[in-house]
């Protein structure tokens, strides 16, 4: 299903592999002026893949056209790591293998200027899915004006680039991939009109798109407390009619008996075809079962730079989203990949993971549904969240070093007890397991609830399971940095 190298390249693939040659062109003339650059956030989700391919295909072919090519930050030999990736990019008709007439998404590493370079050559940047500039694209040159032209986003506003032309920040909205719809909705309706071809969106696009939306909002879920908004719903019912979902069901005469309407979404009657394609999309997605700790960790990742009371005293924090429980995960034994159980193999991989990184907040954010107990059941979502500080000095660690971590440590874990119904965070008590069916998983305190043998590994840390479910990454960042805020600032050099 997902090893697609023969797949037949759709209109979409072949248009964005005539950009991406266009561009390099250009970037190699010198002339990167009137390009815009789309860009999803670091995590490279399926939303943040859609949107940036959504965004600039859009732009490109409805009036005004602006040429633009979206830039995927996820490098290339990582790309499989998210298999729903694939399976959206290839029923949008993307071959995912290696292309031999040349390739179809420029990644971070394809470039051959140094990113911060882009804006000086004239390059201008929408960005998707998140709302300030990456480090990596913020240019030196003082001189220069913002280069973000456009952005679409749910996550909370930062506040910059207040200036870009299209600014649409929409918080709740499940997925960013709506707010991309419902902003071109109206063009790309007039183009399909005009009955002129050349002048129409790729059709495989509203695929792509409905892929991110399905994923975002557990198959446009409706009823209490789910992520589904009416924007999804709007821009769901849109995306369908014209996919080529649609098409197969409304056409001559509907397999499901039933056409797909906004209302119809909200009392959450979902065409038969739409729920087998996302449920296809959601087993792609959980299916990380032989993926090793390390793999887990970088897949949906997001790293940040939080200060402490002093602005200048910052800590490196990276969040990991995971979906597989502790209990699963540290249970796993598949010596082929080199994976073993316990908790120390999984502490040990964490400890490499934040020399690799430079951080000194790791934080773990595990997401699941509990085995059912009966045929068909689905199991109860769940979530656990693992913080490690770690001392990240050279050897030998200095006992200051130590110290602070240890107080941050303690910081964190306090912040975490008292955030309230938010998180509704439990501590887990290593002797026993969350749940009755669940494998006990040995060795915790030893490994981090032991003060004596944290101490010694100038590493503090602690296992919660969330009794809120419904918190994500999205809640969880901004509750660290808020805690990080209430630090003393470190009486010696700043950091760990
Ligand atoms: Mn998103």
């Amino acid at each position: 299903m997902t090893n697609n190298s023969t797949a037949t390249m759709g209109r979409l693939a072949t248009f964005l592999q005539d950009q991406r040659k266009a561009f390099l062109q250009d970037l190699q003339d010198g002339n990167g002026q009137g390009w815009v650059v789309a860009m999803g956030n670091e995590a490279g989700d399926l939303d943040s893949l859609a949107s940036s391919i959504a965004y600039s295909t859009l732009s490109s072919t409805l009036s005004p056209p602006t040429r633009s090519l979206p830039l995927l930050l996820t490098p290339k030999k990582y790309m499989s790591l998210r298999p729903e990736n694939i399976l959206a990019l290839n029923s949008a008709l993307i071959p995912t293998q290696q292309s031999r007439d040349g390739e179809i998404f420029l990644h971070l590493e394809d470039l051959p200027i140094d990113p911060a370079e882009l804006a000086r050559k004239g390059i201008k940047f929408a960005l998707v899915d998140h709302n300030s500039l990456l480090p990596p694209f913020q240019s030196t040159d003082p001189s220069l004006k913002d280069p973000v032209v456009a952005i679409f986003d749910h996550h909370a506003d930062d506040g910059n680039h207040i200036h870009a032309s299209s600014r649409l920040i929409q918080i709740p909205t499940g997925s960013t991939t709506s707010l991309v719809t419902t902003y071109f909705k109206d063009a790309w309706q007039r183009a399909i009109q005009s009955g002129d071809e050349r002048l129409e969106p790729p059709s495989e696009l509203a695929t792509l798109l409905l892929s991110g939306i399905l994923i975002d909002t557990g198959a446009l879920k409706a009823g209490p407390d789910v992520k589904t908004t009416k924007t999804d719903r709007d821009a769901a019912e849109f995306l369908y009619r014209i996919s080529e979902l649609g098409a197969q069901t409304t056409g001559n005469g509907s397999n499901s008996g039933m056409t797909m309407t906004v209302e119809s979404l909200q009392a959450g009657r979902i065409p038969p075809d739409l729920t087998e394609f996302a449920k296809k999309l959601f087993e792609a997605k959980n299916d990380v079962s032989e993926l090793t700790t390390h793999e887990l960790l970088l897949r949906d990742y997001k790293e940040y730079t939080m200060h402490t009371s002093s602005e200048s005293d910052t800590l490196n924090v990276g969040l990991s989203t995971v979906p597989m429980g502790l209990s699963i995960w540290l249970s796993r034994n598949i010596p082929a990949k080199g994976i073993t159980p316990g908790w120390q193999p999984f502490v040990s991989a964490l400890d490499e993971w934040m020399t690799e990184r430079n951080i000194d907040i790791a934080g773990v954010l595990t997401s699941f549904n509990t085995p059912p107990k009966v045929v068909g059941d689905k199991g109860k979502h769940k979530r656990e969240l693992v913080f490690l500080v770690r001392s990240r000095q050279q050897q030998p660690i200095t006992d200051a070093s130590i110290t602070r971590a240890e107080e941050i440590a303690d910081a964190l874990t306090a912040g975490i007890n008292g955030a309230g119904p938010i998180l509704d965070a439990q501590v887990w008590r290593p002797h026993k397991p969350f749940h009755k069916n669940e494998e006990l998983v040995q060795g915790l305190e030893d490994e981090l609830m032991d003060v004596q043998e944290a101490r010694q590994a100038g590493r503090f840390g602690c296992v919660w399971r969330q009794g809120n479910a419904a918190s994500t990454r999205k809640q969880v960042a901004p509750l660290v940095k808020d805690i990080i805020a209430s630090i003393p600032a470190s009486t010696g050099s700043s950091g760990l």
